[in-house]
C-alpha cells in the first residue's frame, strides 16, 4: 500500500504538470542522468575519499540489493540517522531506488526524537551510525522495536554498512515509487508536542530541486560545502546537495560549520558555494581576516534558517569576498531566495522572494484578511512544492491549513511591491536557536513529567550570537530543585542537546492571559527586562 499523504487538488495538480513543474518521474533520475552524462566526475568528497557519480550509483545499487534481499519493498519506510558523510547520500539514493521512504533524523537527535519518528512511520529498516551514543549497543534498537515491531533490518555504519555498499549486487532492478507518491519525509521545525513529519513527493521535491539549481546557477563546476546537517531541508534542497547533483557538480562534506576546518576544505577543494545559518556566519566573519587567501574560490555564501541582521549581511561581501544570498525556506515547502543579480540593498535587507511563479503568497491579519502591502502579517502559502498536510495529523492540519489549502507557516512577514519578503516575527510557539528549531511544547511536556515541576513555559531570550536562546520558566513544588537537576532529567529522557534550555528561571507563578493560558508575551518581556538589568 502506498504511503498516505494529503494530495493537491486535481486542478492544481494538472496546472503544475502543464507548467512542467511535475514530471511524474522519481528522484532516482537525478543520479541516472549524471551516470549517463559524466560517470567519472566527482560527486562527493568526504575526507580523503572521492566518489564519482558511477561510484555513488554502484554503491547505492549494492545497498539497495542488500535491503531488498532483507525484505524491504517499495512503499516501506526506513529510519535513517547518519552524520555528514558520503554514505548519507548513497543511502538516500539506495532507498529511492527501492521505493522506500526514509525519515532522515538529524545526528543531534536522541531517544525522544527517534522514538517519535519510529512510532509515526513504523520503519522496516534502521540505518544509523555506531558513532552515535544510542547505537553503541542493542538497547536502544530494542526500544525502537517496541514502538515499531516491524523493524527487522538494522544496518549500522562502521563495517556493516561499508560491507553492503561494496558487496556487488547481481541483477538489481530498481523499483522507485511513482512521481506522484511520497519519496521521503522531511522534518518539521515543529510547534507541537510531538515532532511532525512532512511527506514530500518526488514530483514536488524534484521540482524544488531543479528550480533551485537553476535559480542559483549551479553547473558541473560547482563545488558545494555541506557543513550544516546533511538531512536538513536547507542543506539538502535549497539548492542543497541534491541541487548540486542535478547540475552535475560536487559536494564536499564537512562535519560541521566550524570555520577553520571549513576554510581548509574550501582552499583544498576549490569550494565556491556554501549554505550557512546566521551564527555560523558570525563565526566565519570573526575568523576570516587572517584567512582571506584561503577563501579565494568562494563565490556565494547563502544565509538562511533564522533572522540575519542587516549589519552582518553588509559585512559578508566585504570581509569574505563573495556574494551573499539570503534564503528563507521551510521543510514544509516554500523557499524564497534573493537573486544573485539583485541590487545589494535588496540582498542585505530582504529574505528574498518565492522561487516559483506558481508559489502563492498571502499576508494576512488575525481575521484572515490581507493586510495592506508592506504591513506585517501572517504568511500563508500554497504551491507546487508546498505540502498539503503533516503525516497522519488531521487535527493539527486543521489548524495550520485554511479551506483553500494555504499553509500558515507561523511566520510574520512584510511583502514589498516586488514580492520580496522580510521575516519580522513569528506567531508559532517555536524558539529559533540560530536555525535550530525548538517546539516549546515538546520540552514543556517533558519537564512537566518531573515530579518537582508544577508549571513550566519555555520562551525565547535574545542572544547576540544565536539570535535566540531558550529559557525555561519553572514553578517548582520543591525549593531545592536546581537547574542542573532539570538539565540532567532532560538528558536522561534523551532529547537533542540544542533543545536543552539555556537558562532556567524559577518563579512563584507564571503570568496568565485573560482566558487563563500562560502569557508568554509577558514572560518574554519580564525576562528581557530582568536580563537587561542584570547586564546593565
Ligand atoms: C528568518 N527566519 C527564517 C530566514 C527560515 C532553506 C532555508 C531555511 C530552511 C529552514 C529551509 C529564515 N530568516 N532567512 O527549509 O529549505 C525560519 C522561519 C521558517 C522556519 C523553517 C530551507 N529561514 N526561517 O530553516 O523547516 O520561521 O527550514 O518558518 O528548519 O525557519 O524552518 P526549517
Amino acid at each position: 500500500m502506498s504511503i498516505a499523504f494529503s494530495p493537491w487538488p486535481a486542478d492544481l495538480a494538472a496546472h503544475y504538470r502543464a507548467q512542467g513543474h511535475w514530471l511524474d518521474r522519481p528522484m532516482t533520475d537525478i543520479l541516472a542522468q549524471q551516470v549517463q552524462a559524466r560517470p567519472d566526475a566527482p560527486a562527493i568528497i568526504c575526507g580523503e575519499r572521492t566518489l564519482s557519480y558511477a561510484e555513488v550509483d554502484r554503491q547505492s545499487d549494492n545497498l539497495a540489493a542488500y535491503l531488498h534481499a532483507s525484505g524491504l519493498r517499495a512503499h516501506d519506510t526506513a529510519l535513517v540517522q547518519l552524520p555528514n558523510i558520503a554514505e548519507f547520500y548513497v543511502t538516500f539514493f539506495a532507498l529511492m531506488k527501492l521505493g522506500v521512504a526514509p525519515v532522515n533524523a538529524l545526528f543531534s537527535h536522541q531517544r525522544q526524537e527517534l522514538l517519535a519518528y519510529a512510532r509515526q512511520i513504523q520503519p522496516k529498516a534502521l540505518i544509523a551510525s555506531s558513532r552515535h551514543g544510542l547505537f553503541g549497543n542493542d538497547n536502544f534498537v530494542n526500544e525502537l522495536r517496541d514502538v515499531a515491531p516491524g523493524l527487522a533490518t538494522v544496518v549500522l555504519d562502521g563495517a556493516d554498512l561499508q560491507q553492503h555498499l561494496q558487496a556487488a549486487a547481481r541483477d538489481f532492478v530498481a523499483t522507485p515509487t511513482e512521481g506522484g507518491q511520497v519519496a521521503f519525509f522531511q522534518l518539521s521545525g515543529g510547534s507541537t508536542g510531538t515532532p511532525k513529519l512532512i511527506p514530500r513527493t518526488h514530483n514536488d521535491y524534484y521540482y524544488s530541486l531543479r528550480r533551485s539549481a537553476e535559480l542559483c546557477g549551479l553547473t558541473p563546476a560547482t563545488r558545494f560545502l555541506s557543513a550544516l546537517p546533511a538531512g536538513h531541508n536547507y542543506t539538502l534542497s535549497s539548492p542543497g546537495a541534491l541541487g548540486v547533483f542535478i547540475a552535475g557538480g560536487c559536494v564536499v562534506m564537512a562535519s560541521d560549520p566550524e570555520p577553520l576546518n571549513c576554510f581548509a576544505l574550501i582552499e583544498r577543494h576549490g569550494v565556491d558555494w556554501v549554505p550557512l545559518v546566521p551564527p555560523a556566519v558570525a563565526l566565519w566573519l570573526r575568523a576570516a581576516p587572517e584567512h582571506r587567501q584561503r577563501l579565494k574560490t568562494l563565490a556565494v555564501l547563502q544565509v538562511g534558517g533564522a533572522n540575519f541582521s542587516e549589519a552582518l549581511a553588509r559585512r559578508v561581501p566585504q570581509e569574505l569576498g563573495c556574494k551573499l544570498q539570503q534564503v528563507f525556506g521551510m521543510a514544509e515547502g516554500l523557499v524564497n531566495y534573493t537573486r544573485l543579480d539583485d541590487d545589494s540593498d535588496r540582498v542585505f535587507t530582504t529574505q528574498g522572494c518565492p522561487m516559483s511563479g506558481d508559489d502563492e503568497i498571502r499576508v494576512l491579519d488575525e481575521e484572515g484578511q490581507p493586510v495592506p502591502q508592506g504591513e506585517p502579517g501572517m504568511l500563508a502559502t500554497r504551491g507546487p512544492y508546498t505540502f498539503r498536510g503533516y503525516y497522519l495529523a488531521p487535527e493539527h492540519n486543521a489548524q495550520v491549513f485554511d479551506a483553500e489549502g494555504f499553509y500558515y507557516s507561523g511566520d510574520v512577514v512584510q511583502q514589498d511591491a516586488d514580492g520580496y519578503l522580510k521575516v519580522v516575527g513569528r506567531v508559532k510557539d517555536v524558539i529559533n536557536r540560530g536555525g535550530e528549531k525548538i517546539a516549546a511544547e515538546e520540552i514543556e511536556n517533558l519537564l512537566l513529567h518531573h515530579q518537582a515541576v508544577t508549571h513550566v513555559a519555555l520562551v525565547a531570550i535574545p542572544d547576540e550570537l544565536m539570535g535566540e536562546k531558550s529559557c525555561a520558566c519553572v514553578v517548582a513544588n520543591d525549593a531545592s530543585l536546581k537547574p542542573s537537576d532539570l538539565r540532567k532529567y532532560l538528558r536522561a529522557q534523551g532529547v537533542a542537546d540544542y533543545k536543552l534550555p539555556d537558562r532556567f528561571q524559577f518563579m512563584a507563578e507564571l503570568p496568565l492571559t485573560a482566558v487563563g493560558k500562560i502569557n508568554k508575551k509577558q514572560l518574554r518581556e519580564t525576562l528581557r527586562a530582568a536580563l537587561d538589568n542584570a547586564s546593565a
